[in-house]
């Protein structure tokens, strides 16, 4: 808004010195408590600021921004993440791919944004996407595989993303089937993948990752707060958000590689070992009815295989899982 860029102006021009809350309610012409909700709106942000009595307020820090630059620098991947679109806000990021994949960007083309006003899930659930605080994005792939084949995409996308949050933190996600990639339970991770087809090839893939990343526990809304975490509420630490962009990047391309001269086999492979669910009793809720049984595993397609109490194999290709 006009007020917040008022209110960043004044302080960039003040550089280290402090600005009272009365300059500033002034300055924008509004009240002390409005100043207040101000500031407050900028540290959720992610803009560290300093409080002194009878001074007033500075910034010490500014929340690290995810432009294409800063992502570039030092990016070691052939193609994935060559291309970068940035935006500050926009709807969902998938939303700019899909134009995108149909204009023939280069594959690996990537959508970034700090902030998405109406981040999508599958079946058209929402996503949180708050400012400055995660990692949403969206990249442009195109596989030659038939179209029965694009969940395995997603499968890899969450092998990629778990060795890159291994790689940063040290901390080790475990993979729910199909999509969620959880930290002590709690979801940490999104993926969402979309297609554009012709008969039965495949034009485009797009693949959504969202991320939490910087969240502090208050930052997630009410329905959130018990099934949510961040990296940062895991960890304890703020992680930079570009470097583990490179991270996810560079495992993405790497096993992408390993898949297209492969198959599918060796990225089953890594995937069971970061699943939670196999094994054990879990509940499958598809668009038309409820299953339950022991999950086998998964094939060599990705499809999960769920034994019900008869012994009978089930074939679940979309569900919600609960364990
Ligand atoms: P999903 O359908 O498996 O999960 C959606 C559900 O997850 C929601 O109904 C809600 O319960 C929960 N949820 C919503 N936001 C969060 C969050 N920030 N952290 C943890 N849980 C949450 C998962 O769908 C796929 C999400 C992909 C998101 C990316 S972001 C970039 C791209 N653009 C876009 O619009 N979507 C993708």
């Amino acid at each position: 808004s006009e007020l917040r860029k008022e209110l960043l102006d004044a302080f960039t021009n003040a550089g280290d010195s402090f600005l009272s809350g009365q300059y500033i309610a002034d300055l924008i012409g509004c009240s002390r408590t409005a100043v207040w909700k101000h500031i407050e709106e900028l540290r959720r942000e992610g803009f560290e600021l300093e409080a002194v009595r009878r001074k007033g307020y500075r910034i010490i820090r500014t929340p690290e921004k995810l432009t294409a630059d800063e992502i570039r620098l030092g990016l070691k991947t052939k193609f994935i993440g060559k291309n970068i679109f940035y935006e500050e806000s926009v709807e969902s990021t998938q939303k700019i791919a899909h134009q995108l994949a149909y204009e023939n960007v280069p594959e690996g083309t990537v959508v970034i944004a700090e902030e998405q006003i109406s981040g999508r899930g599958r079946m058209d659930r929402k996503w949180h996407s708050p400012k400055y605080t995660g990692i949403w994005m969206s990249l442009i792939l195109r596989p030659q595989i038939p179209l029965t084949k694009a969940p395995q995409l997603t499968l890899l996308t969450a092998v990629a993303v778990v060795q890159a949050i291994e790689e940063m933190t040290g901390l080790i996600p475990e993979i729910k089937w199909p999509n969620d990639i959880l930290i002590n339970g709690k979801k940490v991770t999104g993926i969402l993948t979309e297609l554009h087809a012709e008969a039965d090839r495949i034009h485009s893939t797009i693949i959504g990752i969202g991320m939490n990343v910087n969240q502090k526990q208050e930052d997630f809304p009410n329905e959130l707060q018990t099934i949510a975490t961040s990296l940062f509420i895991e960890k304890g630490e703020v992680i930079t958000r570009a470097n583990l962009i490179k991270h996810i990047f560079a495992n993405i391309e790497k096993l992408y590689f390993l898949y297209l001269d492969e198959g599918f086999f060796p990225i089953k492979l890594l995937w069971e070992s970061y699943a939670i669910s196999i094994g054990k009793q879990i509940r499958a809720r598809t668009l038309t009815t409820t299953i339950e049984g022991k999950a086998l595993g998964i094939t060599d397609e990705g499809v999960l295989q769920l034994e019900d109490q008869h012994g009978k194999i089930h074939s679940i290709y979309s569900a919600d899982i609960e364990l």
